[in-house]
């Protein structure tokens, strides 16, 4: 009897034991357009694995990566009502909820990503976060977007006038619509996931995009033109939903915000090599890769600047990211 009694408390305190341990341990469901493999996704998965060491393996993270999930619009409304804890994606989608992301989506206002970075790791960036907090989420930080430019299956582009009569694939925002229509170009506006059969069936003849989002979903292979012109640099965010964010102690949300800042310069690093790697295997695949003048896409830009940077404080927004050093 006495035998029994004690093998039935060894087996009660390893069931307990187990469910402790399954109970404790939380898994976030991280959300992201890209493949496996790619910095936003790395960089999301070390997130997971120092929140793991820092929370004694309370919290970790399960990326679903590739638009598992949906595309960036889907996906932004499930993190924002709460169906899954984390998203990474790019700020331009953000654009008619949160207006202050309008300001770093305009063009040609980082003069280099190295700009761009220390506008958004420091005071700046801050600032430009708090505005998501209305919107159901919390910046936990924001990652490198590199530099956007167009590419097509039709000709190479040398000069603002090359861009006349082709059609491109926008993000969904209006800065990106007034942008293309100021270059003279056509703007449509449809998800990432679509791109590649709108060029492949003639849809579309293009689209703007970095290094590694053209090579990555295979874009090179259907637009082999690829010109330089680096119109816009933005930023990726990097969020998680309120409703998870509101169940944390303090203490948790300290660890998450420096393992998210920890994942950021990771990201920096996987992205500079990304990018190498990503022209290189697109120019070894046959894209022509030109380097337009800048100035002239510069000056183009005067009627978009007039229409989004329209109140004094949005003005001296502009006037400080100008003024960063980086
Ligand atoms: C990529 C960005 C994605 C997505 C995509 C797009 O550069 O990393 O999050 O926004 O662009 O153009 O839709």
């Amino acid at each position: 009897m006495f035998q029994m009694t004690r093998l039935a408390v060894v087996a009660l305190l390893a069931a307990a034991l187990s469910a402790g341990t399954a109970s404790a341990q939380t898994v976030l469901r991280s959300s992201d357009t890209h493949p496996d493999g790619y910095p936003t996704v790395e960089a999301v998965k070390y997130f997971g694995e120092l929140l793991n060491e820092r929370t004694a393996g309370r919290y970790s993270v399960e990326v679903y990566h590739s638009a598992q999930l949906g595309q960036e619009a889907d996906t932004i409304e499930q993190v924002r009502s709460g169906v899954i804890d984390l998203n990474r994606v790019s700020m331009a989608p953000w654009n008619s909820l949160v207006p202050l992301t309008l300001i770093p989506s305009l063009p040609y206002l980082f003069r280099s990503p190295e700009h761009a970075r220390a506008v958004m790791a420091g005071p700046i960036g801050d600032e430009i976060a708090a505005g998501f907090e209305d919107h159901g989420v919390v910046v936990l930080g924001f990652y490198d977007g590199g530099a956007r430019s167009f590419y097509n299956s039709k000709k190479p582009v040398n000069t603002v006038a090359d861009l006349a009569g082709l059609k491109f694939r926008v993000i969904q925002s209006d800065v990106f619509v007034d942008m293309v229509n100021a270059l003279g170009a056509s703007a449509t506006p449809m998800p990432y996931g679509e791109v590649y059969s709108g060029i492949e069936t003639g849809v579309i003849d293009g689209a703007e995009n970095n290094f590694p989002s053209y090579e990555s979903a295979q874009h090179f292979e259907v637009a082999k033109y690829y010109s330089l012109d680096e119109h816009t640099i933005v930023p990726e965010v990097f969020v998680m939903s309120k409703s998870s964010w509101d169940r944390l102690s303090d203490e948790d949300k300290a660890i998450f915000k420096q393992a998210a800042r920890d994942s950021m310069e990771k990201q920096w690093e996987l992205w500079d090599a990304r990018v190498s790697e990503s022209r290189a295997k697109v120019e070894a695949a046959g894209s022509e890769i030109t380097t337009p003048e800048k100035q002239p896409f510069i000056d183009a830009m005067a009627p978009v600047y007039s229409k989004y940077v329209n109140t004094p404080e949005l003005q001296d927004l502009v006037a400080r990211i100008q003024a960063t050093e980086g």
